[in-house]
């Protein structure tokens, strides 16, 4: 019997899901249309160049998905799961700071990483995990109840799991068993028709509607599905056409005439959907809760350290600007701002050592027997190499917030006297049962194996700096 590597594990889990969350939230196919409309009209009017940070095929394929647990040990069984489609955790996100309104989560991102697996499918999934010891958002008694009640439910069946260590030892699994997995991993993350008890998730509502979304019901589910998209800006217009109605902003980088850089992302608002509601008297009857919804994003080149320092500095004089001039657009601020202050090419945020770049040799460097320079910026100058942008696979903490904020019902509550659990890397790879990976140690690896072949071909003594 033929056999199911992991990739291909990986990209039909995400075309299975996709097709999911398209049959629960039909808004999804649409922006899911949407999306392709824009790819191609983009592949159409710029050729090649809008291939620079990915094949349309990998575009066209390329989800992440959005999730969320309650404990430690749900965490780990995610792990497992991921871990069979070839996705490891990479970065710790703390939402609880980010936020404005009562975010009370610590998030990772599983997804592959290296190169050729993301080149093969690059699904990923932003994970959150509930943060009830944090005595900001929950007091001791409702902490209490919270953790009882997580403890006491299963997200993902015995078999799953089973099936998930299999895979990830072997690195692939047989035809059949693969299609087992496959629809015990998809039907873990639909939307449970069981009935949710009213009473407990208005209780953990009132302190934060991702509390509620997380620990007030016995299952978990995907909480939106995001497509790739070339051009964020037509597709957000095309999108409001429709009367598809969005959140306010594209969150992120402002639209402008540089290169694109990190994560631009938007959302149609959380919809309701029909839900069956437990009353206290123990009878059922029909309601509707508003949590899930569609998100859309473009990706651009990685940043170094350097250049994200840059974009937070930045963001933060957005910020300072726009509360001195209220009238004036958020994007029309960030725009100026970024013209000012942001490279305006890639060679420059290469030179500057604000970005992450793949170098390999020119094909027609030059063969009239001179010696080549040693530096990057030289053997790029000087038409020995080829630099491409490394396209950023990660998140970030303040779009994420906005994305979930933007989607609450309320604020919630938060007590800001209190001091805060304090949770790290470290303390989210115990929590996971193996390390979360640093983003920015991939991509500096990824840059700096191409370097090495390229000194290796040339003949230079050292790797180029
Ligand atoms: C996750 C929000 C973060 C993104 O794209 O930044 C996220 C959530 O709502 O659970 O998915
Ligand atoms: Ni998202």
């Amino acid at each position: 019997m033929s056999t199911i590597s992991q990739w291909q594990l990986r990209a039909a889990f995400a075309v299975r899901l996709s097709e999911m969350y398209g049959r629960e939230v039909p808004a999804y196919a649409t922006l899911v249309d949407v999306s392709r409309e824009v790819n191609e009209d983009v592949l159409r009017a710029q050729g090649a160049d809008a291939e620079r940070l990915g094949s349309i095929g990998r575009v066209t394929a390329e989800r992440h998905g959005a999730i969320r647990v309650g404990t430690p040990r749900e965490l780990a069984q995610v792990a497992r799961v991921f871990g069979a489609l070839g996705m490891h955790p990479v970065g710790f996100y703390d939402l609880r700071e980010a936020a404005a309104s009562a975010v009370p989560v610590v998030s990772t991102a599983f997804r592959p990483v290296d190169g050729e697996e993301l080149a093969r499918n690059p699904f990923r999934v932003f994970t959150s995990m509930l943060t009830p010891a944090d005595p900001r958002f929950f007091d001791a008694d409702l902490r209490a109840r919270l953790e009882a009640f997580l403890a006491a439910r299963e997200l993902f069946p015995p078999d799953l799991l089973t099936l998930a260590d299999r895979a990830a030892a072997e690195r692939e699994l047989p035809e059949d068993d693969a299609e087992r997995f496959l629809q015990l991993a998809v039907s873990a993350f639909e939307l449970s028709s069981e009935p949710v008890d009213r009473a407990w998730y208005r209780t953990l509502e009132r302190v934060s509607a991702v509390a509620a979304d997380i620990g007030g019901v016995r299952s978990t589910h995907i909480n939106h599905l995001t497509p790739r998209v070339l051009d964020i800006d037509d597709l957000y217009r095309r999108m409001t056409a429709r009367g598809i109605e969005m959140i306010d902003t594209i969150q992120g980088p402002p639209a402008w005439k540089g290169p694109d850089v990190l994560l631009r992302q938007t959302s149609f608002r959380a919809l309701a959907e029909p839900r069956a509601m437990r009353l206290a008297d123990g009878s059922v009857e029909s309601g509707s809760l508003r949590v899930r919804f569609g998100e859309v994003e473009a990706r651009g080149i990685a940043l170094t350290r350097e250049g994200r320092a840059l974009y937070d500095e930045l963001l933060g004089r957005v910020d300072e600007q726009a509360s001195a001039h209220p009238t004036a657009t958020r994007g029309d601020i960030a725009r100026a701002l970024w013209e000012r202050h942001m490279p305006g090419s890639e060679m420059e945020l290469a030179a500057k050592g604000l970005a992450y770049f793949t170098y390999r040799l020119a094909d027609d460097r030059p063969r009239d027997g001179s010696r080549p320079p040693v530096t990057v910026d030289e053997l790029v100058g000087q038409g020995w190499v080829h630099a491409r942008p490394i396209v950023y696979e990660d998140f970030l903490p303040r779009s994420a917030a906005g994305i979930f904020q933007s989607n609450l019902s309320g604020e919630g509550t938060r007590d800001n006297d209190r001091e805060g659990t304090a949770y790290d890397a470290a303390w989210l790879s115990g929590a996971v049962g193996r390390d979360v990976l640093d983003p920015y140690a991939r991509y500096a690896r990824q840059q700096a194996d191409t370097l090495a072949l390229v000194a290796r071909e040339l003949g230079l003594p050292d790797t180029p700096g």
